[in-house]
Formats: structure tokens, sequence, C-alpha cells
């Protein structure tokens, strides 16, 4: 590697790509994913891309494509030209000097650093994150259609695929009684086969969530992800404490390292979703998993349905952590009409193949990036359908 691998430019677009069907969530129903694609460029020619992709536009949290385009280009990519590049903690430091939070923009920008510094290397990026442990995750389906038949018949393809039966079902937009229908209904049909994640994006407050949790374990579902509000910690750790038979994970309540260390502290949940972008990157989300670990609190991969690049990413990152029976939900390219990949990642045998190329193992499509480009088809930002749920 030369002395000083410096940063000659980080560029930043907007795509926008349809989904396969309506993904319905608690707090309304998208059928676009608009991910920020960060390039950097190094003085040794190399490059590296990163991604950061939200749900809903500013729906899942504050970030929304624009203001993360907006923070890339407008300061964290001019606090670091000239740095040097594999300097990541350094480059981290810089990025929170020159702008407060904003953390799924600054993991965007430390993913390409640490594409285009493995690529220089002729390494997977997993070498420079600690090794990986695993060479395949299990890989989890969100079914959010809202519709039981359509749920079913989705689930009951994948499992015939051997694709995937781990299952997230989302709920929380309806009646709880009729989730609890909704669920049960699946939990009938896929029986032993699958099992089963009910995610309630924070729909719920602590009665609500103590009153029919335990209908829904009851019906067959062992992990229960964010019932309550972020910040409802108390009562997280009341379920946690008292639900017999299922496990609370939390997600939204979960982003810095401190969140991390509250829940801990305070036995606020069994298992913990990790994502690259809300942690802030990759070397962020290691430092999350380990505050878990030292917890005895399980980890799960999460998704904010990133295509290929945030997904193998993700990936990377997780198969360096201890063993987890939760897996990962990395299928955000499966619920896209199109990727920006020329090969995407293998699913085996119910599991996500790591792939082991330079970088992050696959290779960015330009023209696809340029046919999905928000500039050049001057599509608007998301508006999220709050009505059809
Ligand atoms: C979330 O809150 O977990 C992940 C999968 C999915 O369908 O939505 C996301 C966000
Ligand atoms: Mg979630």
């Amino acid at each position: 590697m030369p002395a000083s691998l410096s940063i000659e430019s980080i560029d930043a677009r907007i795509l926008d790509i349809p989904t396969v069907r309506p993904h319905k969530l608690s707090f309304g129903s998208i059928s676009r994913q608009s991910p920020v694609i960060v390039q950097v460029r190094l003085n040794n020619g190399a490059t590296g891309h990163g991604e950061a992709a939200t749900i809903g536009g500013p729906s899942w949290n504050e970030e929304s494509p624009e203001s993360i385009h907006h923070a890339v280009t407008g300061y964290l990519g001019p606090a670091l030209l000239d740095q040097d590049a594999a300097r990541f903690e350094a480059a981290i430091a810089r990025m929170n000097a020159a702008c407060r939070g904003n953390w799924f923009a600054k993991s965007a920008v430390e993913m390409a650093l640490i594409d285009a510094v493995a690529r220089t290397l002729g390494l997977p990026a997993w070498q420079l994150l600690g090794g990986k442990r695993h060479d395949s995750l299990p890989l989890a389906w969100t079914l959010a259609s809202g519709d039981i038949a359509r749920d079913i018949s989705e689930a009951q393809a994948m499992l015939v695929a051997r694709r995937h039966r781990i299952f997230k079902i989302k709920i929380g937009a309806r009646a709880p009684q009729d989730d609890v229908a909704h669920v049960s209904a699946i939990a009938r049909e896929l029986g032993a086969h699958a099992s089963l994640t009910i995610d309630v994006n924070q729909a719920w407050d602590g009665n609500t969530a103590r009153r029919y949790l335990p209908q829904l374990i009851d019906s067959g579902v062992g992990l229960i992800e964010q019932p309550v509000a972020h910040w409802n910690i108390e009562a997280l750790k009341s379920l946690t404490a008292t639900l017999q038979g299922g496990l609370i994970m939390a997600d939204e309540s979960v982003c810095l390292p401190q969140d991390m260390m509250l829940l801990a502290r305070q036995h606020a949940s069994h298992v913990v979703s990790l994502k690259v972008a809300k942690h802030g990157g990759l070397l962020r989300t290691r430092k999350v998993a380990a505050i878990a670990e030292a917890a005895d609190i399980g980890w799960y991969g999460g998704t904010m349905l990133e295509t290929s690049l945030g997904s193998a990413a993700s990936a990377h990152v997780f198969s360096t952590l201890q063993d987890s029976p939760h897996g990962c939900e990395l299928f955000g390219p499966q619920l896209l009409v199109d990727d920006i990949v020329q090969a995407p990642m293998q699913i085996r045998d119910f599991a996500l193949q790591i792939p082991d190329g330079p970088g992050f193992g696959i290779e960015i499509d330009q023209a696809k990036l340029m046919r999905f480009d928000r500039n050049h088809a001057s599509r608007q930002p998301i508006v999220v359908d709050m009505g059809q749920h």
C-alpha cells in the first residue's frame, strides 16, 4: 500500500428504485426505495462505494435521502478531502467534528472508504473488520404485503425455493386484535417449517404490548421487535422481565453505542437488531455488538432495505460477529425491481453466502446507477402513503 492513500473526491447521488410490491409497515406503505450511493476516489485511482438507505423518506427516523445527500456533499465530503483514507477512526472523528448526528450519512462515507482501501489491498472488507467467523448467515424475509393470502403464498414459495425459513411479519398499522388474527393465520399455515418474528415498529404503548404479545407468542411468534416507542425503555424492560416464551428485540431504541449501554444496564431486551446505518458505520456496528455480547444480549442482522451494496457491506461486518441463532434479514435486493451490481450475492439453503472478492465482494454496475439516478430521471422525494394499510 502507498505511504498515504489520500482522498481526492467524495460524491453522492440519490437513486429511486421501485419495490416489487407495496411494503407495509406500522407507519405507512412504501413502493420505492431511495438509497444514497457515495463514491470515494483515492489518489491511487482506486474507488470505493458506500450506501445509506432510509425507509419511507424520513419516516423510520430523522434522516432522509435528501438530508443524507446534503450532509455528504455539503459537510462530510469537504471535511475529508486530502485526508488519509485508511485512517478510518480519524476520518470518523473528522466527520463528527464537521457535523453532529447524521449517522446514516456518515455510515455511507465510512463504507466507501473501507471499500476503497480494501480494494487497494486486494482484500475482502471483512479482513479489515476483524476477520470473518461465518461463511454464510441464515437469511430472513419480511412478510409485509398486508394481505394474509399473499403473505402465506409468498412464504410458501420461499420455503420451497429454500431461500428463507425465518419470516418477519410487519404489524402495528391495524387494530391489535386484527394483527393477532393475521399473524395466527400465517403461523397456522407455516407450522413448524418456519420461525416467526413480528416487528411492530414502535406502534404500541406498554399496556397494548402487555395485553397482545402473549397471544402472539401463543400463536407461534418467537421474536418480538420494537413493540413500543424507541424511548420507552421502561416498557421494554418490563416485557423482557415478564414475557414467557418469546424474546424481545430492540431496533429503533438502539442506535448509538451509548443506547446499547443503557439497554444493557436496564436489562431491557434479549436481542438487538444491528443496522450499519443507524449505528453510524461498520466500525461502530462492531462497538454496539461488543457491548451486546458483554451483556449477554443476542444480535440479529437488520436491514434498511439496501441494495446489494449496503447489504454486502452489512453481511461483511455481521460475518465477523459471534454466533447468533437469529440470522440476518439482508433481503433488500430481492424487494427491489432491480439492483445496482453486476452479480447479486448468492442465497443457498436458506442462507446468504458472504461474498469474498475485494472490497465488499460485489461489483457496481455503472449503467444501473445511471438508470436509477434521481437527477437523470427528475423524480420527486418520497411521500409515504399513510392511507393504504
Ligand atoms: C425495520 O424496522 O426493521 C427491515 C425489514 C423490513 O421489512 O423493514 C425494515 C425496517
Ligand atoms: Mg425493525
